[in-house]
């Protein structure tokens, strides 16, 4: 046979999984409709760059909080998907909101109509060939569930979170195939995560501040927290599996690739401490079913004690994830040297590397680290990867065209595409990516219109005013070319 007659295959495998991606608490609204309870996301303030939100026990109903409005994907989920059908996706990422499922979290039967909204949500997305990527739970959880029962510290919500797998592994059974047990969960580890993540609360009246110190008795309880989230995951993963042998579940991390500030031995030590803690501690409970070696010194050293049961290292041993996915938005670097370490950096990291740009939020912009990041995970974990978030947080506006040119934003997405082909030349097996806030959406982490990541934009602002129209972004037509032509035409 010449060569000729051989067809050139691309770099992207065929069946590669292109998309973006949502999460309800920050996307659809309808906060208190169709028999909603209370998330923990409803209880956060709106804040900014510079004024972080907080956390308030009593929701101020006369207070504007936009992420209670969001973009109305409630009520417009059609529109929506339409769009991303448009744009030629394969999967759609979002996140079910469980309070519209169980209220409460502790009730003995699912909310119906909530049940209901989601299935109209998958056979919208059958409709245009969309498989949709299911995040459990992604920094939400009933908010009873943490006033009556303490949240991620109690091991009943163990049980309550099971009960929820299994009502939508049931009801959503041949609609839904991929899975993630819950959005970052290495997040816990971080002073964030108490609230988002962990759901546990102090006794004091708020608003509460987001950022809780690392004091010891703080470290003790994310631990704790985080080790109960680590069993009822690996406990959904099987799940998982015996309700239906198709099911694909996968764990999900906030990617931190860190980086020695200098060659200097003592940096290097202390960049490993970091990717060991943040990158492998979860991971490799989730992927290999136990704990790394390091995190026993971790422990004593911090007078962490787990709560561990017996059974639970037969359940995580079990229960090991199909794939690994994660988010990617920065790099950041570790430097043993405390002056340097004061000089700040961003959220994930300490110290900011000289030799990149960042957004306008100061995330990092690094695309080469996603490729290296990439290595470092396939390398020690050999199973598929995801990529389900990344992208670029920037101030859009609406030209007097009538149009938005965001150029930037491809500029960022085509420099780490072009870097997720090169890792897949390097042989790590990548079989999705999924854009970050594909149809813009309230930031996570400010709690804001106006960090926005997505192709189309919606009308509305800070204030949740607007008529939330969509308009398709110059990144929109990009990015149906980049699916059309499989990656090959950036
Ligand atoms: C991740 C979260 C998302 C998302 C994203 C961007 O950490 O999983 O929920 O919001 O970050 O962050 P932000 O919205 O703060 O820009």
């Amino acid at each position: 046979m010449s060569v000729s007659n051989i067809k050139k295959e691309g770099i992207f495998p065929n069946k590669f999984l292109w998309g973006g991606a949502t999460a309800a608490n920050q996307f659809e609204g309808g906060w208190n409709e169709g028999g909603k309870g209370e998330s923990i996301a409803d209880h956060m303030t709106g804040g900014s760059a510079i004024s972080p939100r907080k956390f308030t026990k009593q929701i101020a109903h006369d207070e504007h909080y936009p992420s209670h409005e969001a973009v109305d994907f409630y009520s417009r989920y059609k529109e929506d998907i339409q769009l991303l059908g448009e744009m030629g996706f394969k999967i759609f990422r979002m996140s079910i909101n469980w309070t519209r499922i169980y209220p409460n979290g502790d009730e003995s039967v699912p909310n119906a109509q909530g049940l209901d909204f989601y299935k109209k949500v998958f056979l919208e997305c059958k409709k245009y060939g969309i498989e949709p990527l299911v995040t459990i739970s992604h920094y939400e959880m009933p908010f009873a569930l943490s006033a009556n029962y303490g949240g991620w510290l109690n091991r009943k919500c163990i049980e309550f979170y099971l009960k929820f797998c299994e009502t939508i592994f049931t009801e959503f059974k041949g609609m839904v195939k991929y899975w993630i047990t819950f959005n970052e969960m290495n997040c816990m580890q971080y002073s964030f995560g108490e609230y988002l993540s962990g759901g546990f609360i102090p006794e004091e009246d708020g608003p509460l501040d987001l950022f809780i110190p690392d004091t010891k008795e703080a470290l003790s309880k994310r631990y704790r927290a985080l080790h109960n989230q680590l069993v009822a995951s690996a406990k959904a993963v099987n799940l998982a599996h015996s309700l239906d042998p198709e099911n694909k579940i996968g764990c999900m991390l906030a990617s931190s690739c860190i980086y020695p500030m200098t060659c200097n031995p003592k940096d290097i030590l202390e960049a490993q401490k970091m990717v060991q803690l943040r990158n492998y501690y979860c991971g490799d409970v989730l992927v290999r079913g136990e704990y790394p070696f390091f995190a026993e010194r971790f422990w004593e050293e911090n007078d962490i004690n787990l709560s561990v049961e017996d059974e639970d290292f037969e359940t995580l041993r079990t229960g090991t994830v199909d794939y690994f996915s994660f988010s990617y938005y920065m790099s950041g670097c570790m430097s043993a040297d405390p002056d340097i370490l004061k000089s700040g950096g961003n959220v994930f990291a300490s110290v900011n590397n000289p030799y990149l740009s960042a957004s306008d939020w100061g995330w990092q912009i690094d695309p080469e680290g996603l490729r290296y990041y990439l290595n470092e995970i396939y390398g020690r974990y050999r199973i598929p990867i995801m990529i389900v978030e990344n992208g670029l947080g920037a101030y859009d506006k609406v030209d007097d065209d009538g149009e938005i040119h965001d150029q930037y934003r491809i500029d960022y997405l085509k420099a780490h595409i072009e870097q997720m082909a090169e890792a897949i030349k390097d042989g790590v097996d990548l079989i999705g990516y999924t854009a970050w806030g594909c149809i813009d959406l309230i930031s996570a982490s400010t709690g804001e219109m106006d960090k926005r990541y997505g192709f189309v934009y919606v009308d509305t602002d800070n204030d949740g005013s607007g008529s939330f129209t969509r308009i398709k972004k110059d990144s929109f037509h990009w990015y149906k070319k980049v699916i059309e032509t499989n990656g090959e035409d950036l």
